[in-house]
């Protein structure tokens, strides 16, 4: 695997939600040695420290919770990953998932200078498919693909200027989807692996299947990791909780395949609350799995046969 120049943005995003936490995630990937466990794999990182919304032009709405707070980092968010993407792999170490709207719109317009289709893998039990209209909780860490994706409506927030087609996304891991949620995906292309699809396939049929997709475009590939998206057993400082989510091996192995793919260009770290965690168990799973994704691993593979 090749070494790559890694760049950690800490983005204390906390305006997604009602329940405040993720604010003090960036510190928690430090304490847990994320950088130092991507240097030890032989990459050079380096952490720009963490950056703050720009808040110039606030807009508020009553039915939408911290609105202009939002919209402030996704101007800035999508600023500082425009730029990052031209320098090396950017990871957005979350921050709630509102962050996504600035990182992967900031990519975006950078894979568009570049000239290549960007995708989008979204790892988690919900699919953030929300309109500004359709959220019942009023809750924007639950729009992020919606705006991403360019559905209407986003007028308050900055331009989606290279929105990402539907065929471009894969989302895995889903066990909460609203109705809202479920009737707007239907209009959709995007490509959609359950829990359910999970358990009867492995992890690794719609991975390769979307990474196949990916190589065959020359694209460029954005991964969201909310925290979620893993089994509260194992990943217990979470807000939004969800049983019955991907095990620590189905994880490892989805982040392992990744890495072989070699077509991970920029990733983001969300909604892991340090407030509600054990002893820094979460966050420590977080950083293993990052570690899996860029280059980690027991053994070379083949393993020799034990037969
Ligand atoms: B996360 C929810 F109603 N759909 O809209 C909503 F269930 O970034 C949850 O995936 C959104 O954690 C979860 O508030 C957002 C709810
Ligand atoms: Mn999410
Ligand atoms: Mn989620
Ligand atoms: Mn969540």
């Amino acid at each position: 695997m090749d070494t790559r120049d890694i760049i950690l943005i800490g983005a204390p995003v906390d305006s997604g939600k009602r329940r405040r936490g993720c604010l003090m995630g960036p510190d928690a990937y430090r304490v847990a040695g994320l950088a130092e466990a991507l240097s030890g794999l032989g990459h050079r990182v380096s952490d720009l420290g963490n950056i703050a919304p720009d808040l110039s032009d606030a807009p508020s709405d009553p039915k939408l919770w911290a609105l202009g707070e939002t919209v402030g980092w996704t101007t800035a968010l999508a600023r500082v990953a425009e730029d990052a993407a031209g320098r090396g792999m950017p990871i957005f170490m979350g921050g709630d998932h509102a962050l996504s709207m600035g990182s992967v719109a900031g990519v975006a317009v950078h894979a568009q200078r570049c000239g290549k289709p960007l995708f989008l893998l979204w790892l988690d039990a919900h699919s953030d498919f929300h309109s500004l209209e359709s959220t019942e909780t009023g809750n924007l860490h639950g729009v992020s693909v919606a705006y991403l994706a360019g559905r209407a409506g986003f007028t308050m927030f900055p331009p989606m200027t290279a929105p990402i087609p539907g065929q471009n996304i894969c989302m895995i891991g889903l066990r909460s989807v609203d109705p809202a949620e479920r009737a707007a995906l239907r209009e959709t292309e995007i490509h959609l692996a359950d829990m359910r699809h999970i358990d009867e396939y492995g992890i690794r049929t719609p991975l390769a299947d979307f990474l196949a997709r990916v190589e065959a475009a020359n694209g460029l590939l954005h991964v969201s990791l909310d925290v979620d998206f893993l089994d509260p057993d194992i990943a217990p400082a979470v807000g939004t909780t969800s049983p019955g989510g991907a095990t620590l091996r189905e994880a490892h192995l989805a982040m392992e395949i990744l890495c072989d793919s070699g077509l991970v260009s920029s990733l983001d770290l969300v909604e892991l609350n340090p407030f509600l965690d054990e002893r820094g168990r979460t966050a420590g799973v977080m950083v293993d799995l990052t570690a899996s994704l860029l280059g980690r691993r027991i053994f070379d593979r083949p393993t020799r046969s034990l037969a």
